[in-house]
């Protein structure tokens, strides 16, 4: 090995690798190129391992020679490594251009069913009133369903619920809960196990089934909004403003109210809430009254200290009412035509 003969190798491992760096594509190439070049397995190291067998003299220059190219093809890499980042970083800034001007047609979405507008709009009504919103199982027992709301076994007041029985437990354990009431009851004893008792102002939406004959105005599973006050001194006074308030911002100025005297006998003194627009016909859209001292005290609750109101209004019919449909089972039967217009 002379010294010209390693120079010249130096020389054409420079051109050679130089001309490999500008064919690579990509920077994953280039960083397999770089190991293939300069790695100690390249033949630029392989040649220059071969120097010892040179005089010191010429082994420098020798050396020199291979570092020149060392550098030439490491800075042969860098340069392309620095193109190929931009190209690669233009590339993928035009793969993910949005183009604002484009025009897409008419998306056809859909829009929550307007008995469910109806409950959240009635939720924040609450809400925005300082009332915090609880549930309930649909699948209920006897006694949260009717017993512990004051309605024990063969009291007439069951008839006015038409229930549907569950073929679960015992004869009459489970049943499709008739009413939210009984989350009136559990939320009671909820908020006494958490907090220690009331006060409590709830909300307790959800769905309630009845087996009855469905027709303009009865559906045989329907919604309801239940509400429960329970504090120091809370009277009638409390609970007509309390409807008033939200029946006023929930339908506006154009529907008139009326409270009837009415008997629910988780509650003392009753009343029912009809409503109609100008001229038209009455609707009952809600039951209410000041909480049964028995009824406390099956959620946990002294009545001797506390007392409070409830009330249960059906949300399919405050929609109804709202929005003017003559026929409630409009709202089940599934027409989009009908579900478009809200
Ligand atoms: C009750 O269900 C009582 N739990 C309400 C209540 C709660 C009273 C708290 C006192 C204190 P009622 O059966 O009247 O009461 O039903 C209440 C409301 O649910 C009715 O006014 C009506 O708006 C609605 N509703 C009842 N049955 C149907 C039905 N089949 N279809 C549509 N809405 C109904």
């Amino acid at each position: 090995m002379t010294v010209e003969a390693t120079q010249i190798a130096a020389t054409r491992i420079a051109q050679a690798g130089v001309e490999a760096v500008d064919a690579v594509a990509t920077l994953a190439e280039l960083t397999a190129l770089e190991t293939t070049l300069l790695g100690k397995k390249s033949e630029l190291s392989m040649a220059r391992r071969s120097l010892g067998s040179l005089e010191p003299d010429q082994r420098r220059e020798a050396g020199a020679a291979f570092n020149a190219t060392r550098e030439a093809l490491g800075a042969a890499i860098e340069a392309r490594r620095s193109e190929l980042a931009a190209a690669e970083h233009r590339a993928s800034m035009e793969a993910e251009a949005l183009d604002l001007t484009r025009f897409i047609g008419p998306v056809n979405r859909g829009h929550v069913h307007p008995v469910t507008a109806t409950r959240e709009r009635l939720e924040d009504i609450f809400i925005g009133l300082g009332f915090e919103v609880a549930e309930g199982p649909d699948l209920e027992t006897d006694w949260f369903n009717f017993g512990a709301l004051n309605i024990p076994p063969h009291h007439p007041a069951r008839g006015m619920h038409d229930t549907f029985h569950l073929d679960l437990g015992g004869p009459g354990d489970y049943v499709l809960r008739t009413h939210t009431s009984p989350v009136q009851i559990r939320h009671m004893r909820a908020v006494t196990a958490e907090r220690g008792g009331p006060p409590i102002y709830a909300i307790m939406p959800g769905r309630v089934y009845r087996n009855e004959r469905t027709d303009a105005t009865h559906l045989a599973a329907l919604h309801q909004l239940e509400g429960l006050v329970i504090d120091r001194d809370i009277t009638l006074g409390h609970l007509a403003g309390t409807i008033d308030t939200f029946i006023k911002t929930y339908f506006g100025t154009e529907f008139e109210t009326r409270f009837r005297p009415s008997y629910f006998p988780f509650t003392e003194p009753s009343a029912e809430v009809d409503m109609r627009t100008a001229g038209g016909d009455w609707l009952e859209i809600g039951g209410c009254g000041m909480v049964h001292p028995t009824v406390l005290r099956n959620g946990g609750i002294d009545p001797e200290m506390w007392s409070g109101f409830a009330f249960g209004f059906g949300i399919d019919r405050l929609a109804k009412m709202r929005h003017d449909v003559p026929d409630i089972r409009e709202f089940v039967a599934n027409d989009v035509r009908f579900l478009s217009q809200f």
